[in-house]
């Protein structure tokens, strides 16, 4: 095969990709649809349901991820959410500044070269066939402006990558996502170790609540903003995926293994998500709801919970006994008991390390 017939067999090849990148992006996007509308009247009604514990959640009001339906806005039901963490604005920035510009610029440049070729070069307008097979310039061109580009997109790609792996700092705060067939369970591994255990509401609850149906629960993950926080998780049967699309996470939830990513959200609000790994029959039924707070509010909320206690009352609990010890180490080291002197020292320690 000569190389003009080569190049004519790579245009077909990207005159059929076009095509279907183009009948690709005109499918409809109804599925992705969200019946979501805000019922000021549902506000009340969520108020008094409030009465209960003491912790006064969010009103839909507070709701800053979420899907939106095509028919609310059609660009924005294409796109992404908007973020609320920092690796999400640069992933959107590369999105919106780099990928989208060049992608564009690609697609019209082959889509110009297509049409040149269609129009000058059909049999009737271009009677006798050149029968060029090699322009050196040309190849050197098309080798050599691919690679740069690559290159401009790798620097910021594998910046956003090193900073998704970025390890959580040591102090943290743990909540461990379990993954149920069909619902999640949220364990505050560093506030007394408490489950909240989230299921879906039914369509006419979360309309009442002025909640978008399919992502509205029963019981909401509450985090602290501003935090750091170490999102541990785990399957318990099979494989689930915790995935919040406007805090640019997802992580898969696996059993056996606990997997682990930092979060950290830059504004309070509720943000929806969903479980994203094909899970079982109710695979679609199992959203994540989550509820940042102050870190006051958070506090206030695990001291809510039962068996919650904040990272200073666990700290205060733990110095404690190291301090009764020592003191009654010392009374026995006046009454001339070696063995319990050595008791003090070593649990004086113990409280100093705490
Ligand atoms: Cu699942």
């Amino acid at each position: 095969m000569n190389f003009g017939a080569f190049a004519r067999k790579k245009l077909n090849f990207l005159a059929l990709f076009v095509l279907a990148a183009l009948s690709l992006g005109a499918l409809p996007y109804g599925a992705m649809a969200q019946e979501g509308a805000a019922d000021p009247d549902a506000v009340a009604v969520e108020e008094s349901a409030a009465e209960a514990p003491a912790f006064d959640y969010y009103g839909p009001e507070m709701i800053k991820g979420q899907p939106v339906g095509a028919e609310e806005d059609f660009v924005e039901s294409m796109t992404f959410q908007p973020q609320f963490t920092d690796n999400g604005d640069y992933a959107l920035w590369m999105h919106d500044a780099i990928l989208m510009p060049i992608i564009t610029v690609i697609s019209l440049f082959v889509l110009g070269l297509l049409l040149w070729v269609v129009v000058r070069y059909n049999k009737r307008s271009n009677k006798v066939a050149s029968r060029t097979s090699h322009n050196t310039l040309i190849e050197v061109i098309w080798t050599v402006i691919p690679v740069l580009i690559l290159v401009v997109i790798a620097v910021p790609s594998i910046t956003l990558l090193a900073r998704q792996y970025q390890s959580p700092p040591e102090d943290a705060l743990t909540i461990k996502a379990n993954g149920y067939q069909w619902y999640w369970g949220y364990e505050y591994v560093d506030n007394g170790g408490f489950e909240v255990v989230s299921n879906m509401l039914s369509e006419e609850a979360a309309l009442d609540a002025g909640e978008p149906h399919q992502l509205a629960v029963d019981n909401r993950m509450v985090v602290p903003v501003g935090v750091p926080i170490r999102i541990q998780t785990f399957g318990a049967d099979v494989i689930h995926s915790f995935g919040i699309p406007s805090l640019w996470f997802k992580l898969d939830a696996v059993p056996g293994r606990i997997n682990e990513k930092m979060l950290t959200i830059t504004e309070p609000g509720i943000y929806y998500g969903q479980c994203m790994e094909l899970c079982g029959a109710r695979h679609g039924y199992m959203p994540i709801a989550i509820e940042a707070r102050p870190l006051d509010e958070f506090n206030a909320w695990v001291q809510s919970q039962p068996g919650g206690m904040t990272r200073a009352q666990i700290e205060a609990q733990n110095a404690a006994p190291a301090v009764q010890d020592a003191e009654s180490a010392e009374d026995a080291a006046e009454a001339g008991d070696t063995e319990a002197v050595e008791e003090a020292e070593a649990a004086e320690a113990a409280a100093e390390a705490a």
